[in-house]
């Protein structure tokens, strides 16, 4: 890469045009589906907007009115929701951070074939919805049953399977996890591309597991044999192995890049002096972050943590830093209360799942 001074100085107005074109492939996934707007972790709350979006398929657009959810399959107790039913349950609203399992994948070498995430396949919503748990106590799973089925209205093909977006989770973790049923997001009905009228939040986990277009869940006797949940979704080093499943989040941080940024390059340009640094921490299946370090070209500092709006929240971290004149590589790095600390590097599985390494800005200090 140029020194980030030639780019401030405009020595390098724009990239050159190479040879060769952009994968066709990965511009019409990057076009479909988006990125967290980091500047907005300014506020506690990811304005819809803003929240990243991570669709497989074609988004369903689906009739309110119509839509029900069935508890199907080995039930004692099988039955039907309206909307409205849903509605009429107690409603709870909860601050949760979805990341894409596929978060941080970007600078994987030989690379997969998927979507290209930075850092920014994460954010904070609040959702609101009714506590599942009830209702699978109401619908009564027979003895047999080993785990639910979650199967959306989204179709489509992945690697020649035709199938519904679908994933599963055992009994024992639906009572352990606070899993909704939800029909809002940040005060508002749900957006189509967001799951409308119906979506799973499993709060903790990485976002594979929040089925969007919910239409039906199923007990079943015998583990679920969906694509979703066997096929993808899986750590794994070789492409024979079956894989362990990704299910929660690993600890995290992300930074608001200080400085003003070159519109090509996103290269970063700051003025001397005191700045206040600000990001966002988290981890995964509830367990509260207990510190951020702040690195400037490898030293760290400690970070201040506000206090998370909830359990499943990120946390607000801050460090003031007195810029100097020259380029720096500023970093973040959070610690979770299980003593799980962030790797500087990437640790790398074959599909790109689960990177959780500190994340880096690059900084032009400078009049
Ligand atoms: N039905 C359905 N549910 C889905 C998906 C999907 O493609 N279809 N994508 C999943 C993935 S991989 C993620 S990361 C989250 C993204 O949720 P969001 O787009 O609301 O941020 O939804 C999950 N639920
Ligand atoms: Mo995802």
């Amino acid at each position: 890469m140029e020194r980030l001074t030639d780019i401030f100085d405009g020595k390098i107005p724009r990239r050159e045009t190479k040879a060769g074109t952009y994968s066709e492939i990965e511009v019409g996934l990057a076009n479909r589906n988006h990125g967290l707007l980091l500047e907005t972790m300014a506020q506690d709350v990811t304005p819809t907007g803003a929240h990243y979006l991570l669709n497989h398929f074609d988004v369903p657009l689906i009739d309110a009115d119509g839509h029900r959810l069935s508890f199907a399959g080995a039930f004692a107790n099988p039955f039907e929701m309206t909307l409205e039913d849903i509605r009429s349950l107690p409603q709870k609203t909860m601050p949760v951070v979805l990341e894409c399992a596929g978060n941080g994948r970007r600078s994987m070498s030989p690379r997969n074939h998927s979507m290209p995430w930075g850092v920014e396949a994460a954010g904070c919503a609040e959702w609101t919805g009714t506590p599942l748990w009830p209702l699978i106590e109401h619908a009564a799973p027979k003895p047999s049953v080993v785990e639910l089925s979650f199967t959306g209205l989204d179709e489509g093909f992945d690697d020649g399977v035709r199938h519904h977006y679908g994933r599963s989770l055992t009994l024992e973790q639906l009572r352990q996890l606070d899993v909704m049923l939800v029909t809002g997001m940040n005060g508002a009905p749900l957006l189509p591309q967001h799951g409308a009228p119906l979506r799973l939040i499993v709060p903790g986990w990485y976002g594979m597991a929040s089925v969007k277009w919910l239409r039906e869940i199923r007990a079943l006797t015998e583990p679920f044999d969906g694509f979703q949940q066997i096929e993808t979704y899986r750590f794994r080093q070789t492409p024979d192995e079956p894989g362990d499943p990704v299910s929660a989040m690993r600890v995290k941080s992300l930074m608001i890049p200080p400085g003003v940024p070159d519109w090509q390059t996103r290269a970063r340009l700051l003025q001397p002096g005191k700045v206040t640094v600000v990001g966002r921490a988290w981890s995964g299946g509830g367990v509260p972050i207990r510190s951020v370090a702040f690195g400037v070209n490898g030293t760290w500092f400690d970070a201040t943590l506000a206090v998370a709006a909830g359990p499943y929240a990120w946390v607000r971290w801050q460090r003031d830093w007195e810029a100097e004149a020259g380029e720096h590589q500023l970093e973040c790095r959070a610690t979770d209360e299980t003593g799980a600390v962030q790797p500087l590097t990437p640790e790398w599985n074959l599909s790109g799942f689960a990177n959780n390494a500190t994340h880096k800005v690059r900084v032009l200090v400078g009049e």
